[in-house]
């Protein structure tokens, strides 16, 4: 086991991450920005050291910075937690090039799944069902015209650099095709520095199902059942949870054996989440995320799992702790609401001071943040404050578990999207389950 890892990250995951590190007797780095050195992380680390100015881009993201915080410290591995670097394979590259451990999966296979074509090619050879598309990459408008007239409309023009809804447009009608296919390609030559498009059969009102998977790195894999994070806004997930309403334990055993197969297949070391469109009881693979997810605690909920331990456990070469018949069925019900400093019902950023915290507790609640009271929320990153995540032992508890601790949570200060949640817990369909990928921004648009 590692004696000592740096976490690449800030805020409430880099807090995760050393909570998990701590009860393994593994020694903390916590990294930050000249904005954040009254930060959570660095007061709950080991260690702390300071990596460059404010912006991510010149701190955070800063790979020579975050290696020779390593070589300073002597850490021996590297968490990135999500975002920043947690997908970038020239990261992983030069880490392996130093001799420092990348707590995550190789650079191959992030590189792989980080392109949209190369991801959907080897899932289809995996045996993975995907959505109905071209085969690979679409070069000019003549072959998305054929390649759309013979799927039929609705289509979606994707950018293969893109993910996370970034440089997608959709045509519903061939006369949308020319213009689709043109913003498709500029925008992500200019997004991204690549313009290879792909094309999909438009899904009009499915589910978004993710299946949580985990890999040794030596071709043993398990599937820890899946998250619905259907409810989303501009492609940020608000409320997610575990198992997904609409999933019987047939359709999950198979396609998370499926998931499983897959990446036991490709030997995949570590945390993976496979993304489905979930439509009419069939799945549509759309993208794999080769990390830890910020819903991550929802499936250890239902599981009673660390899945932080776990990564940081198969990157110093130990077994998994858990086998899937271990595993068994997910045990009730987990809900997460992302709490974010923002204002409504413009959803624009509420950086400050937090005058007041009391975080909620009790049985089946987890708090993850890193607020404290008299916190400054820095304008410099993600809006994301904390999770409060709740599990019962159905939906129905687990629902009035996220009623009661939303009453009882207090952050004041700042503007959050607590009252945005305590309306969507008393919601009918949300309490039904009964929602799509477009229910919240419709439901925003009628009510905010
Ligand atoms: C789609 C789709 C419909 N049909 N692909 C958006 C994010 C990216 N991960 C994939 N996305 C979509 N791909 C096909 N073939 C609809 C979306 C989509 C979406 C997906 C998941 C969650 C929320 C969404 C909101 C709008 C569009």
């Amino acid at each position: 086991m590692f004696d000592k890892i740096l976490i690449a990250n800030r805020g409430e995951i880099a807090l995760r991450v050393i909570r998990a590190a701590r009860e393994m007797g593994v020694k903390t780095v916590a990294v930050h920005s000249t904005a954040d050195s009254d930060a959570m992380h660095v007061r709950m680390a080991d260690e702390a050291i300071c990596i460059g100015p404010a912006p991510g881009a010149q701190s955070y993201l800063n790979i020579a910075a975050v290696i020779s915080a390593c070589e300073i410290t002597g850490a021996q591995a590297v968490h990135p937690g999500y975002g920043f670097l947690s997908e970038n394979a020239t990261f992983v590259q030069a880490l392996e090039d130093h001799g420092i451990t990348f707590i995550g999966p190789t650079a191959e296979h992030i590189r792989i799944m980080g392109d949209k074509i190369t991801a959907k090619e080897t899932m289809i050879k995996l045996g993975v069902p995907c959505v109905p598309g071209s085969d690979g990459g679409v070069p000019t408008l003549e072959e998305a015209r054929r390649v759309s007239e013979e799927m039929g409309f609705p289509v979606i023009v994707k950018a293969t650099a893109g993910g996370g809804g970034r440089g997608m447009k959709l045509a519903r009608t061939a006369k949308d095709l020319d213009n689709a296919f043109g913003s498709a390609r500029s925008e992500a030559k200019a997004a991204f520095g690549n313009d290879e498009v792909y094309i999909e059969k438009y899904l009009g009102t499915p589910r978004h199902i993710e299946v949580q998977v985990f890999g040794d790195g030596k071709g043993n894999a398990v599937h820890l059942g899946e998250r619905d994070c259907s409810l989303q806004r501009r492609h940020q997930k608000v409320f997610e949870e575990a198992p997904g309403p609409a999933i019987t334990p047939e359709m999950r055993a198979e396609i998370g054996a499926t998931c499983a197969k897959a990446v036991a297949d490709i030997c995949y070391i570590g945390a993976g989440t496979i993304e489905f469109l979930w439509e009419n009881g069939e799945f549509y693979f759309i993208e794999m995320n080769t990390r830890l997810q910020v819903e991550h605690p929802v499936t250890e909920a239902v599981f009673g799992v660390d899945l932080v331990r776990e990564q940081i456990r198969v990157a110093a070469g130990l077994p998994m702790e858990f086998t899937q018949e271990s595993l068994g069925e997910p045990q009730g019900h987990a809900i997460e609401v992302r709490l974010n400093a923002e204002k409504l019902p413009s959803f624009s950023p509420s950086p400050g001071r937090i005058s007041q915290y009391h975080a909620p507790g009790g049985l089946g609640v987890r708090m993850d943040s890193a607020l404290y009271d008299g916190y400054r929320i820095p304008p410099y990153y993600d809006s994301l404050i904390g999770k409060l995540i709740v599990h019962g032992r159905d939906r129905a508890e687990a629902l009035a578990r996220l009623d009661r601790a939303l009453m009882e949570i207090i952050i004041d200060g700042v503007d959050t999207t607590i009252p945005l949640h305590r309306e969507l817990v008393r919601n009918r369909d949300v309490i039904a389950g009964d929602y799509t990928i477009h229910w919240l921004e419709k439901w925003l648009e009628a009510n905010l």
